[in-house]
């Protein structure tokens, strides 16, 4: 059995305080001063490992993104944030503005304790666009200091002629939603945005019954101020909370076009997503949503059991809004550190936010694609290129001219024959995580490990492996395709929590192609397998491999032939961010 790191047990640790609290943010003192103990590795510290082009604050702690609209020609995005540190604790709704969701510009907290409904914690929320144009957002307020009893707010901009929205005002009838019932009202947040049809808003919050079933509850409005909660939830399954639920709908005739949330229609199909509190990880299905029972039924009888993952690395709290300037829908997700709490507070910093990313549904209808929003491009500067190089078993090429501690590749691969893919376990064929666990890109396989090594030190005894794996089960023809990412030999820095990530990926590799995309930001490899399928994203702390003396390579581990049919890499700039 591995043994587990500290830093491991110290998560576990957490996971199983979390079951006992009952509540998703407790400050865990005894943790703190275990970690304020320990001497903190220069190399963290160095300012080198703060992201240049992902959505950071100048300094403290960020969580979940909430409210992401569009107003005015305005992008604005809220987020969760600790004014006071690099920890947890002290909430209130950051609030950042961009006109090309790549730039931003942080403006002051719109949203902070200040009405007996959310005196103790403005946590997670999101906006809905009203008939005449103007935004407001619900939120969850915690009402009581000794324990985190939760109600939703509902807040209005102040000044609806000023685009940049930068007060907003919390009308006397708040709050909205009370838990009632036998509602458990420590585990009852994070309303969605709301949508219409038939005179009567809707939108859910989530929460828990009986202690283990998640359930989306609904709620019903006709004025947006009284809210009636539906009987039944609109789905729930036996994964425990559920916290930031997510709820839209995406178009069902292979286009790539978002739809804004009311919309629907025979070609609308619906995405349901829930942040599982326990596992920390968002999972979604697809399926078809009932207006008139208010009910949603997956189209995969066994989607809630831990199917599919928006991403199957570090990635949670996410949340979509609607596009209605480039008519897309967009996903923006929270990526939490992978170090120590006192490494946190030694930064004085602690969480950034995932590049927004543009989902719709794949042509089979089964999943949901992701792409980096287009406007990333802009960011590209110097550019390498690679043309059918053939990669030979346990070789390796650097991809040299170019810095690539923040940089964007795009790579496409192919493999000529499938007939070396390695038998899949089948203890181990439906978890890709211990599959890769047990498979990582220092094993060598058959067809893969092919793929990049990232942030490599010049000797790679430092390097993050993002690669595929290809395996053949057994009475299965169709190749199983395996992509993960490696991070075990990231750091020299001991006792960093770095497992390996990794989702199968739905495509037909037999037609001899697979391509991948990765995302390199100094402390965050962001990647995207065979155009948006599987997404991985993984938080890495080199201590060699910082700044210029980050390298980048293309692998192949396996004992067949891999060739590389076009490689670009391209330097990333800096964006304006936040003053930083
Ligand atoms: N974070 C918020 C909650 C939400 C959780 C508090 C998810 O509203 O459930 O910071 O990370």
């Amino acid at each position: 059995m591995r043994v587990l790191g500290r830093v491991a047990w110290a998560w576990l640790v957490v996971l199983l305080l979390l079951q006992l609290a009952g509540a998703s943010h407790v400050v865990y003192d005894d943790l703190e001063v275990e970690a304020a103990t320990e001497a903190v590795p220069p190399s963290i510290i160095d300012s080198l490992l703060r992201t240049g082009y992902h959505f950071q604050p100048p300094k403290n702690w960020v969580n979940d993104p909430n409210a992401p609209l569009y107003y005015k020609g305005w992008y604005h995005l809220f987020y969760q944030y600790n004014p006071k540190g690099a920890v947890w604790g002290n909430i209130v709704w950051a609030h950042s503005v961009s006109q090309d969701l790549i730039n931003w510009v942080a403006l002051e907290p719109a949203i902070e304790p200040s009405i007996p409904s959310d005196k103790y914690g403005c946590w997670s929320g999101s906006a809905t666009t009203l008939p005449d144009g103007t935004p407001a957002i619900m939120y969850t307020g915690v009402n009581r200091p000794d324990v985190n009893y939760q109600v939703q707010n509902v807040a209005y901009p102040r000044n609806k002629s000023d685009p940049l929205l930068r007060k907003w005002t919390k009308p006397a009838h708040n709050p909205i939603i009370v838990p009632e019932g036998s509602i458990n009202a420590t585990q009852f947040r994070d309303p969605t945005t709301a949508w219409r049809a038939d005179g009567h808003w809707r939108l859910l919050v989530g929460s828990v019954a009986r202690g283990t079933r998640g359930v989306a509850y609904v709620y019903r409005s006709r004025d947006f101020k009284r809210w009636t909660r539906v009987r039944r939830p609109l789905h729930s399954a036996p994964t425990g909370m559920w916290e930031c639920p997510d709820f839209y709908p995406v178009t069902a005739d292979g286009g790539r076009a978002g739809l804004e949330t009311s919309v629907s229609g025979p070609r609308v199909k619906y995405v349901l997503k829930n942040s599982l509190d326990l596992r920390r990880y968002d999972y979604y299905t697809v399926g078809t949503y009932d207006r008139k029972a208010e009910q949603y039924v997956p189209d995969d009888p066994a989607g809630d059991d831990h199917h599919l993952r928006y991403d199957y690395g570090n990635f949670y709290a996410s949340k979509t809004f609607y596009d209605p300037a480039k008519r897309r829908r967009i996903l923006w997700g929270w990526a939490n550190e992978s170090d120590t709490a006192s490494d946190d507070v030694a930064k004085g910093w602690a969480g950034i936010q995932a590049i927004p990313r543009t989902v719709w549904l794949d042509p089979s209808g089964k999943q949901l694609l992701q792409w980096p929003i287009e406007e990333v491009e802009a960011l590209r500067g110097k550019s390498v290129t690679l043309k059918n190089r053939v990669i030979k078993p346990g070789e390796h090429v650097e991809v040299t001219g170019l810095q690539t501690a923040q940089a964007d590749v795009e790579v496409s691969f192919e493999v000529s024959s499938m007939a070396g893919a390695e038998p899949l376990d089948p203890a181990l064929a439906s978890d890709a995580q211990r599959l890769c666990g047990a498979r990582g890109a220092g094993v060598t396989g058959g067809v893969g490990p092919f793929g990049l090594w990232v942030l490599a030190s010049a000797d790679r005894e430092e390097r993050t492996a993002v690669f595929f794996r290809v395996f053949r089960a057994a009475g299965n023809k169709k190749p199983v395709v395996l992509m993960c990412t490696d991070p075990t030999k990231s750091s020299l820095v001991p006792n960093l929590y770095q497992p390996t990530f990794a989702g199968f990926v739905d495509t037909d590799i037999s037609k001899g192609k697979i391509s991948l995309r990765s995302l390199i930001d100094r402390s965050v490899v962001e990647s995207f397998g065979a155009g948006g399928k599987t997404c991985i994203l993984s938080r890495v702390y080199p201590s060699l491999a910082i700044g210029k003396n980050a390298r980048l390579y293309v692998f192949n581990n396996g004992k067949s032939d891999v060739k590389v049919s076009h490689l670009t890499a391209w330097e990333m700039k800096k964006p304006l961010m936040n003053g930083a």
